[in-house]
């Protein structure tokens, strides 16, 4: 089953996505995501002008020693970049089998080990009450599991509270925008807002929060522990994960749940913190970690340490990413959880895709392959638009994580 061609479509239905196409002489096609957030047009070049002409006349069904092609052959390993290219290849030969096969995903890497995937939502307010009632409306759409963001006291603003109603994803266009920060004003206000929660909500509801690397490890172990009243599913990036040896620290002091790993690309990132159940979820995402093949590698090692999944799923991952990933997660053995913020109505029309969400659980969809497609005249009507994820610094001026 030769590749005849493949293409990289571009399109901005409210943000910025970029999809590879990989066609057939058959005429069955596969879609990957390739959207690397604030960089997308990296992704796109390194595939259009250097993964592209390698693919035409490979054999589509030859999926590892694609991978194993493009990962080795590029010499210069690793990186967002590189893995999320490797990513949409990847997942495109994936989407290829299953349609070649007429088979769902999910029955090509072993079957359904659970009926259905839990998923969680972001809810988020300016302030504790408005959160409170971020929490109820994602509880009233059926969220088991919510992830809870609030502004801080003294901040003008902060990572992952939305601005009205519209997903907190941000890629601002043109230039971008400052975020200012404070860990102690951070640190000294964040129990106060899941004490709040759970005497509103009670010990029901899994809630979730991310730190989003900003603390130190030390910091981080404290806030860790200011937070087991309340019993997390999990603190997601309490620290950056570059060093993967400072969770020690943090393990050292704190029972809360750690989830570490959207911004790693490759087993190599996270092997330490896996090796060393310094985590309890790994978050490595199809689109941005090598594609389904690479994670499952990933899954596969985290299974051994009893680390669970718990795949990235924001919105500037595209529905073919969610397509995927949700196969992979009704098939692996220690799956945890998926994250899954609602794609606009615009995105979805662009992308229209088989996975159902419904009550705080998804399944993919029986349809083969990915279960996702695109529409291409549509896409068109949606240029890319050059967009900025924030910046943020401390209260002195100083750069810190955003
Ligand atoms: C976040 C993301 O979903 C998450 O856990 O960390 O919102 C992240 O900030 C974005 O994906 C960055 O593009
Ligand atoms: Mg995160």
């Amino acid at each position: 089953m030769k590749i005849v061609d493949a293409k990289v479509i571009v399109c901005c239905p409210g943000r910025n996505f970029v999809t590879l196409k990989v066609m057939t002489e058959d005429g069955v096609y596969g879609l990957g995501d390739a959207t690397l957030n604030g960089r997308e047009l990296a992704v796109a070049s390194y595939l259009s002008d250097h993964v592209v002409p390698l693919l035409i006349g490979r054999d589509a069904r030859r999926i590892e020693d694609t991978w194993q092609y493009l990962y080795k052959g590029a010499y210069w390993q690793r990186g967002p970049v590189t893995m999320s290219a490797i990513a949409a290849v990847d997942a495109a030969l994936w989407d290829i089998k299953g349609k070649s096969l007429n088979a769902p995903l999910y029955q090509l890497l072993g079957g359904a080990s659970r009926e259905t995937v839990l998923v969680y939502g972001h809810a988020s307010g300016v302030g504790i009450e408005e959160t409170v009632q971020a929490v109820a409306q994602y509880q009233k759409a059926g969220y088991k599991a919510i992830r809870a963001q609030s502004g801080i006291p003294g901040l003008p603003s902060t990572y992952g509270v939305g601005r009205g109603s519209f997903y907190y994803e941000p890629a601002e266009k043109n230039a971008p925008p400052q975020s200012r920060w404070s860990s102690e004003a951070y640190m000294n206000f964040i129990p106060t807002l899941f004490a709040r929660l759970r005497k509103e909500f009670g010990p029901e509801p899994h809630l979730l929060h991310d730190v989003h690397h900003r603390l130190t490890p030390i910091e981080a172990a404290r806030v860790g522990k200011s937070l087991e009243p309340y019993h997390l599913f999990w603190m997601e990036d309490p620290t950056p994960a570059e060093l993967q040896e400072s969770f020690r620290l943090i393990r050292r002091h704190t029972t809360t749940p750690l989830a570490v790993g959207e911004v790693c690309n490759s087993i190599f990132d996270c092997q330490t913190l896996i090796q060393e159940q310094l985590i309890d979820y790994i978050r490595t995402a199809v689109v941005h970690s090598g594609g389904i093949t690479h994670l499952r590698r990933i899954a596969n090692l985290a299974e051994i340490y009893q680390v669970r999944t718990g795949s990235h799923g924001a919105t500037d991952l595209s529905p073919v990413c969610m397509g995927a990933a949700l196969h992979f997660d009704l098939s692996v053995h220690n799956f945890g959880i998926q994250e899954y913020m609602k794609h606009t109505d615009e995105t979805n029309a662009v992308f229209p895709h088989a996975y159902q969400f419904e009550h705080g659980i998804m399944h993919p969809g029986e349809k083969p392959g990915i279960g996702v497609d695109i529409n291409e005249e549509l896409a068109a009507k949606y240029p890319y638009q050059r967009a900025y994820l924030p910046v943020n610094r401390r209260l002195d001026g100083t750069m810190h994580n955003w």
